[in-house]
C-alpha cells in the first residue's frame, strides 16, 4: 500500500514542492487547509490534482486530532507557520501561537492518536514527524559556517518560536521515543516564493523594471548575508530525513553565502541592467534586530543522507527572474498580490 503523508502548510512554497515530490515517490498526499474558501487552496489544487485536503488549523488542537484521526497518516510534515520574519514583530503573540505552540499541538495530536501515553513507548507502525526548523534560530551566529552543534541565539519572535518548536520536537523524541526530526533549513527560494521575501521581491522588481512597469526597487539592509538554495532541493532533504533509519536533526543549506547586494546585482545582470540605477535604500525596511550572516555546513546531510543541492545561486536567481518576466508579460499582472495569486 502507498505510504500516506499529511502536510501542514500545503498552500505555501514548500508545501507545494514537497507534495509534488511525494506524489512522484508514490505517496498518497493529504494537505491540511485552514479557513473558509482559502484562495491559496485553489492555487495548489490547480497545480496538483492528486492531493486530498482535510480541514484544520494550527491554532486549534481539536481540529488537528480530527485531521490525524481522519487521514491516518504514516508521516506528518509540519510546514505551517507564520514564516515572514518582520510580521513576527508586528504579531508576536500570534507568531508564538502558530509557529511555536502549533508544533506542540501537532505533536500532541500524533501522540494522542497513536495511543502513546506518558512513558516512553515506541511503537513499530508509529507516525513519523518532520518539523520545519530554521537557520533563523542561529540568529546572531556564534560561529560560521553553522552546524548541527552551533548554539542558537534567535533575533526575532519568529526565531524564538522556531527554537521552541525545535527543542520540543527533540523532547518528544526523547520522552516518548517518537520518530520526530527537525530540518534546520537555510533560506530556500523558487518562482513560488511569497512576494514579501527578498529574493522574490527582487525578481518581481527586476521583471517590472525590465518590462517598463516600474522605475525603482525599494529595499532595506543590503549587507545581510544568506545561504540561498532552491526549494525543490530542500524538500528532498525533508523526505530523506523522515525515511532515514533513525531520527535525527540536520542542517540543510548550500555552504555558500551571498549578500543581498550580490543578489540584487545578479538579478539585474540577468536582464542586462545596472542595479545601482534602480535600487533605492528604504530605512523603514530595516528590522529591529538583524541576522547578519548565515552560512550552512551541510556535511552531515551529505554523509548520512546522501543529500546535496543541485541548483547554484546564479541559476536560482536567473530562474526566478526569467519566471517573473514570463509571468508579468504573459498575464499583464502589475502588483505583487496579483503575482502571488498565480504560480508559474
Ligand atoms: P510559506 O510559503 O509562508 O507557507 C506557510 C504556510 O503556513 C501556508 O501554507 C499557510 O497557509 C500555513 N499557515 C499559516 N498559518 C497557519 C495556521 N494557523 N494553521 C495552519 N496553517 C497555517 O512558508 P514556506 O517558505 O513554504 O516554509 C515552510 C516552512 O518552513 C515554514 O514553517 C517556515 O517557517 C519554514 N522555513 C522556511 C524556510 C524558507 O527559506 N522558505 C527556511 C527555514 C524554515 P494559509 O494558506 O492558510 O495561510
Ligand atoms: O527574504 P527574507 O525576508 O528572509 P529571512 O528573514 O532570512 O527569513 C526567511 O528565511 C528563514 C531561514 O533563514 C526562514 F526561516 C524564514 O521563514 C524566511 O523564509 O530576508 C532576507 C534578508 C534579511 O536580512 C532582510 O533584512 O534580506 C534583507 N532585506 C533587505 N531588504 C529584505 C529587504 N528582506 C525583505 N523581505 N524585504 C526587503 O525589502
Amino acid at each position: 500500500m502507498a505510504r500516506r503523508a499529511l502536510i501542514t502548510g500545503i498552500t505555501g512554497q514548500d508545501g507545494s514542492y514537497l507534495a509534488e515530490h511525494l506524489l512522484r515517490e508514490g505517496y498518497d498526499v493529504w494537505g491540511l487547509v485552514r479557513g473558509q474558501a482559502n484562495p491559496r487552496v485553489t492555487r495548489v489544487r490547480r497545480l496538483l490534482e492528486d492531493i486530498r485536503f482535510v480541514g484544520g488549523d494550527l491554532l486549534d488542537q481539536g481540529s488537528l486530532i480530527s485531521a490525524v484521526e481522519k487521514v491516518q497518516p504514516d508521516e506528518v510534515y509540519n510546514l505551517g507557520a507564520i514564516s515572514f520574519v518582520p510580521l513576527s514583530w508586528e504579531q508576536a503573540e500570534l507568531t508564538a501561537e502558530v509557529t511555536g505552540m502549533g508544533v506542540l499541538r501537532v505533536l500532541e495530536a500524533i501522540r494522542v492518536c497513536s495511543g502513546i501515553s506518558s512513558s516512553r513507548s515506541p511503537k513499530s507502525g508509529q507516525i513519523r514527524f518532520y518539523q520545519a526548523s530554521s537557520s533563523e534560530m542561529f540568529g546572531q551566529v556564534r560561529e560560521s559556517p553553522q552546524t548541527e552543534r552551533t548554539p542558537f541565539h534567535p533575533r526575532s519572535p519568529y526565531g524564538v518560536a522556531k527554537t521552541y518548536g525545535h527543542f520540543l520536537t527533540q523532547n518528544y523524541r526523547e520522552s516518548y521515543g517518537m520518530f520526530a526530526v527537525s530540518g534546520i533549513l537555510f533560506n530556500h527560494e523558487s518562482p513560488r516564493r511569497g512576494a514579501e521575501f527578498v529574493t522574490r521581491k527582487v525578481s518581481l522588481g527586476v521583471a517590472r523594471i525590465k518590462l517598463g512597469l516600474a522605475s525603482e526597487l525599494r529595499l532595506g539592509n543590503l549587507d545581510a548575508r544568506r545561504d540561498w538554495g532552491y526549494a525543490g532541493d530542500y524538500v528532498r532533504a525533508m523526505h530523506l530525513m523522515v525515511a532515514a533509519d533513525r531520527p535525527d536533526d540536520y542542517v540543510i543549506g548550500t555552504g555558500r553565502t551571498h549578500s543581498v547586494r550580490e543578489l540584487v546585482a545578479a538579478a539585474f545582470e540577468a536582464v542586462g541592467l545596472d542595479w545601482e540605477r534602480y535600487v533605492v535604500f528604504d530605512q523603514s525596511l530595516r528590522r529591529p534586530a538583524e541576522v547578519d550572516l548565515l552560512c550552512a555546513d551541510p556535511k552531515e546531510a551529505k554523509a548520512r543522507l546522501g543529500w546535496e543541492p543541485s541548483v547554484s545561486f546564479e541559476d536560482l536567481v536567473a530562474m526566478m527572474v526569467e519566471s517573473d518576466i514570463a509571468l508579468l508579460s504573459g498575464k499583464t499582472l502589475r502588483s505583487e498580490s496579483d503575482a502571488e495569486a498565480v504560480w508559474p
